[in-house]
């Protein structure tokens, strides 16, 4: 029997009942950690891979750069990376070499989003200039008219809440997108409460597979989302900032007390890391 590949697996976790769990990672540790605790799929995120390279989110990085952070992602895993493409990088010309390079890398699925680019992140207090929608749509239609194999997914991500035009705009591009050919829509918000989301689904009624990143909302149970009809729940920055505040603990007690006596029960033992790396399996590769 062939090997399935990524994008065959989660195009059939996505249709199978149940939602697809994702982690964002910012590099290919953090996608290895995601992946060991039992996550789905990694989200190769842009937030984090700009933070990781000390850098806001701002369209600053190019597309090489992501690809290359989402290839070692995707190199490390065994579980599929869906690839967080920002606008495509350009026009629908740069997502056509967007989407030839990124599933030649072996990634499972690219995510892009209806804002013009430069764009910035979501959360960052600045506006947010939403891309014109049939322009969009042909972005979606290029992409999936590139793809090669069958089961490499395009996601379309609407910023139409996020932008402040309303969940009626966010239906509407959305309706517009799937005739596009997008196989799952984002449906971003910014909202402290998922009442957009769970306006959007109910609307929706399952036309597509919706994923949501539950950020500012983060109090909503995975189950509910379920039950509201969501496929997917992306955890994009959790990792991020469990990272940001566990390394600043860990030093600044080190620094503080002189050694690092006070942080030895509470940091990974250097047998993880090596069971992270597999050196076993390398070690192996010697005898
Ligand atoms: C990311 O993780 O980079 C995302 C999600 O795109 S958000 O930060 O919410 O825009
Ligand atoms: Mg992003």
């Amino acid at each position: 029997m062939q090997h399935e590949s990524k994008a065959g697996l989660l195009r059939r976790r996505l249709s199978a009942p149940g939602v697809v769990r994702v982690a964002g990672a910012h590099d290919a540790l953090s996608a290895l950690v995601a992946e060991d605790v039992g996550f789905d799929a990694v989200w190769a995120s842009s937030l984090a891979i700009s933070a990781s390279r000390g850098l806001p989110d701002m369209s600053l990085l190019t597309m090489t750069d992501y690809l290359q952070a989402a290839g070692y992602m995707n190199d490390a895993c065994r579980v599929p990376v869906i690839a967080d493409c920002d606008t495509g990088f350009g026009n629908a010309v740069n997502v056509a070499y967007m989407v030839r390079q990124y599933e030649a890398a072996g990634v499972a699925a690219v995510c892009i989003e209806d804002k013009v680019f430069p764009k910035r992140n979501s959360f960052v207090h600045t506006e947010q200039v939403l891309e014109d929608a049939d322009v969009f749509a042909r972005k979606i239609e290029v992409a999936k008219r590139t793809q090669r194999g069958d089961d490499f997914l395009v996601i379309a991500r609407t910023e139409a809440a996020i932008a402040g035009l309303g969940v009626d705009e966010a239906l509407r591009r959305a309706h517009r997108y799937v005739d596009a050919g997008a196989d799952a829509i984002l449906m971003h918000s910014k909202s402290r409460q998922p009442d957009e989301v769970l306006e959007f689904c109910d609307a929706w009624q399952c036309r597509a597979p919706v994923v949501v990143v539950p950020t500012t909302y983060f109090a909503w149970h995975v189950d509910d989302a379920a039950k509201a009809g969501v496929s997917m729940v992306i955890y994009a920055n959790q990792a991020l900032r469990a990272s940001v505040s566990s390394m600043g603990h860990a030093l600044r007690q080190t620094l503080a007390n002189g050694s690092s006596v006070p942080v030895e029960d509470c940091i990974a033992p250097m047998a993880d890391i090596f069971r992270l790396q597999r050196v076993d399996e390398w070690l192996a590769l010697e005898s």
